[in-house]
């Protein structure tokens, strides 16, 4: 039967791939990392499940290989849903279930057991269909192969090889698919260069820009895939003079180390490749998957030391801009021009955002959200309203526009067409639109982001020195602290409590309370094997000991108790 020829079919691909010995993989902020060369079991398995997801939605998802920011050597895996969403959170327990079932025998029951559960019918009608991607890393094109074969042993399911793509190309070209819209690589950068077009068309003329306005902007590829795919978008850019360095095919430097978002924005240094010559110019990084944007300044005093534009100050930027877009919009409608377009506008943050970014945001009026890290938290978060903007500290963000608001904003941009051709609020609603295609509604991605960072300073007439005094950030330290088992730590209240191990938070408040603003949490990194540990206060010398001293407590409670890791 069919059922008896799936199970076969399952069984021998899944013996192709045993489990490496002694591993556990769990289910982090964006899916499964670990060192690549362990991952072939971990990959065939999502590759199986991957199948039933797009069997169970009835549309077309997306398996990427890569581990964004981390080393060279370590891989992952982020699978994306049918909306190009990260996948739902539910079916996360079942995932990690699938990667740690111990045997074959039992992998195959637990995939059979859960297509039950979820109403799923192998060996059935139905056809599913994979997008797969992988980013630059040596270890990703056997890992593509696995997933592939993961697919495959699901009767009937089709897995399209989209190459070496960003993370946020490949959520673009699931999301894209499942609107019944062209969705190759060229389209995507089509989109991205006319929609930019579009909104440069639409700076207000004669801006006065005080000569302050450089076109010229440098951009750190983290030696990884988003550098290559920047050098291909920028030559249907008008008006930008773009220099990439560290793109992964010049082949010199190595995927994130001394380069990327991740290291710049860290420890707030410049990256391999940028010195003394860059002073004073715009530059930009990109992590390894190109789903973290950051903008930053070598300083004068120091060349080694940066100015640090973070995503926070991007989401800023962004709020800023579109706000001003709403009230040129609305002012019209006060005039009785036009329906009202009412919008539900909010920001959503992490623990991680600069103090000094939230109360700039919250002086603009815009609601604030926290969530706990991780862009599947932040994203559930900002679709809740019909402006929904998220952005992490570390750069990774985008805006997200309602379905229902999006008809209302076209209908009102026609209605403008008609009526005031030309108009201040007509161009408005155009910026708006042009936004809504420009910036990734999948997930947060550095090209889209990065463009649009440039039309809206391009609009504002704002050099960089202009968008650094935008707020002044309250000085801020994080550090990573290895201990024995991360797992033992417990956070609530979206990561800035601990509850485990008791006693610890009592320190962190007793250490927090010494310093004017003072304000620290720490949580067990999602993607790397550390505790992780932020802290802010009024001067940087205060951040830094506030930092220093929690660490120290980390250690007393969660440190390695004996020092066999030295032996
Ligand atoms: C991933 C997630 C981000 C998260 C980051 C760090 O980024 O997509 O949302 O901020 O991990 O997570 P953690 O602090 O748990 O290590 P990426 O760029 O590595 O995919």
């Amino acid at each position: 039967s069919m059922m008896a020829e799936q199970h076969s079919l399952l069984l021998n691909s899944a013996r192709l791939f045993p489990l490496p010995h002694g591993m556990i993989f769990s289910y982090g902020t964006a899916g499964f990392r670990a060192d690549g060369s362990k991952l072939l079991s971990t990959v065939f398995r999502a590759g199986v499940l991957a199948a039933l997801r797009s069997l169970r939605t009835g549309s077309t998802v997306g398996l990427m290989i890569t581990a964004s920011h981390n080393p060279i050597g370590d891989n992952g895996i982020k699978i994306a849903d049918p909306d190009g969403g990260m996948m739902t959170q539910d079916w996360e327990p079942s995932a990690e279930a699938l990667a740690n079932a111990p045997d074959p025998q039992s992998f195959v029951e637990l995939v059979f057991s859960f297509a039950k559960e979820e109403g799923i019918s192998l060996g059935g009608e139905r056809s599913a269909e994979i997008l797969l991607g992988r980013d630059t890393r040596p270890t990703g094109e056997a890992l593509l192969q696995a997933a592939k074969q993961g697919i495959e042993a699901i009767v009937g399911s089709v897995a399209l090889d989209m190459g070496v793509v960003t993370t946020p190309q490949l959520h673009w070209m699931v999301r894209r698919k499942n609107m019944g819209v062209r969705t190759s690589e060229n389209d995507y950068f089509m989109q991205l260069s006319e929609s930019f077009r579009c909104l440069m068309n639409l700076c207000p003329k004669g801006i006065e820009t005080n000569g302050s306005i450089d076109s010229r902007l440098i951009v750190d590829g983290a030696n990884g895939v988003g550098g290559d795919k920047l050098e291909q978008l920028k030559k249907l850019l008008l008006g930008l003079n773009i220099q990439v360095r560290n793109s992964s095919k010049h082949g010199q430097g190595i995927l994130n180390e001394g380069v990327g978002a991740d290291y710049v924005q860290k420890g707030r240094v410049s990256p391999c490749c940028f010195g003394p010559k860059d002073i004073g110019l715009r530059c930009a990084s990109f992590d390894g998957d190109a789903d973290r944007l950051v903008y930053f300044r070598i300083s004068e005093a120091n060349s080694n030391s940066i100015d640090l534009v973070d995503g926070d100050k991007i989401l800023s930027l962004f709020a800023l801009f579109m706000k001003e877009q709403l009230q040129i919009l609305n002012k019209s409608d006060s005039q009785g021009l036009n329906d009202v377009l009412i919008s539900r506008v909010g920001v959503v943050q992490t623990a991680y955002a600069n103090g000094a970014s939230t109360d700039y945001l919250k002086k603009l009026g815009l609601e604030v959200a926290v969530t706990p890290t991780g862009v599947k938290y932040l994203h559930k978060k900002a679709a809740e309203y019909d402006i929904g903007f998220y952005f992490e500290a570390n750069g990774h963000g985008t805006i997200l526009f309602s379905e229902d608001f999006l008809i209302k904003l076209q209908g009102k941009s026609n209605d403008l067409a008609f009526s005031n051709a030309g108009s201040e609020s007509h161009k408005a609603a155009l910026r708006l639109l042009a936004v809504s295609k420009l910036i990734n509604q999948a997930v947060g991605d550095a090209l889209s982001g990065l463009l649009l960072v440039e039309a809206v300073l391009q609009y504002m007439g704002w050099s960089l020195q202009n968008w650094i005094e935008l707020y002044d950030d309250l000085p801020s330290r994080q550090l990573k602290v290895k201990v024995a088992d991360r797992s033992a730590v417990i956070t609530t209240n979206a990561e800035t409590q601990v509850l485990q191990p008791y006693g610890l938070q009592e320190a962190i408040d007793f250490e927090t309370g010494k310093y004017h603003r003072g304000r620290c949490f720490v949580r067990p990194s999602g993607t790397e094997d550390i505790i992780r540990v932020y802290a802010e206060a009024s001067s940087q010398e205060a951040a830094d000991s506030l930092a220093r001293s929690v660490s120290h407590h980390v250690d007393r409670f969660l440190g390695f108790k004996t020092p066999h890791h030295l032996t």
